[in-house]
């Protein structure tokens, strides 16, 4: 099974938090992004998106993050990241949407601006990006918090697909600048994500 990922891309790092949690082997394939590597024919030919993560699996080819923790989960007999019954996997999906749709709008945006174009030397940054990226962050921030003010975990008998999903993300909060330092119970649990072997085992490579 192969993935092609970038190490700085955190879409990549929660699939490669998931693989390692279950013990799943992966041929990785670094995507240079800073080359323009996305672009080719040949990687577009995988995902028109020119987006990693890409996973390949018996000639099968998958794009979309939370589509590939799925499927690899439910490759996995007696896993339990990404439940069976109907509705503890409903509420583990409703917080994968959540991230998609609300967390990572802003997270993206404070990641470009403050970490990669510095990083990369793509220009100034924009005010009034991080400005609208810290509103869309903090929005959904305090959704987060509130709901982990008594909770372990995102989804009962965590951790699941759903920790994974937004702590991957999360892990860029200082060289993103994400304005989460007051968010005590988000912090807290995040702490716990880190603490997992599937965190350390996901670091990127230099
Ligand atoms: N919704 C996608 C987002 C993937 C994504 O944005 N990947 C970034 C890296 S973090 C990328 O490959 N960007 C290159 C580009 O857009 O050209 C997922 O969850 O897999």
């Amino acid at each position: 099974m192969r993935l092609y990922y970038h190490p700085l891309s955190s879409n990549a790092r929660r699939v490669l938090m998931t693989a390692r949690h279950l013990g799943i082997d992966l041929e990785l394939v670094q995507v240079d992004l800073a080359q323009g590597a996305q672009n080719r024919p040949e990687f577009l030919k995988l995902n028109p998106n020119h987006r990693v993560p890409v996973l390949e699996h018996d000639g099968f080819v998958l794009w979309e993050s939370y589509a590939i923790m799925q499927y690899l989960a439910d490759l996995t007999p007696g896993q339990t990241l990404y439940p069976a019954d109907l509705k503890a996997r409903a509420d583990v999906n409703r917080w994968l949407f959540w991230c998609g749709q609300d967390f990572m709008p802003g997270a993206a945006i404070l990641n470009w601006e403050n970490a990669i174009k510095p990083r990369f030397g793509i220009g100034p940054t924009d005010a009034t990006e991080v400005a609208r990226g810290e509103r869309l962050m903090t929005a959904a921030a305090k959704v987060l918090d509130a709901h982990l003010a008594d909770a372990d975990w995102l989804c009962p008998n965590g951790p699941t697909l759903a920790d994974f999903a937004i702590g991957a993300p999360i892990g860029n909060q200082e060289s993103g600048k994400y304005p989460l330092g007051a968010f005590a119970n988000l912090q807290r649990w995040h702490g716990q994500v880190r603490a997992l072997k599937a965190w350390e085992a996901s670091q990127p490579q230099p």
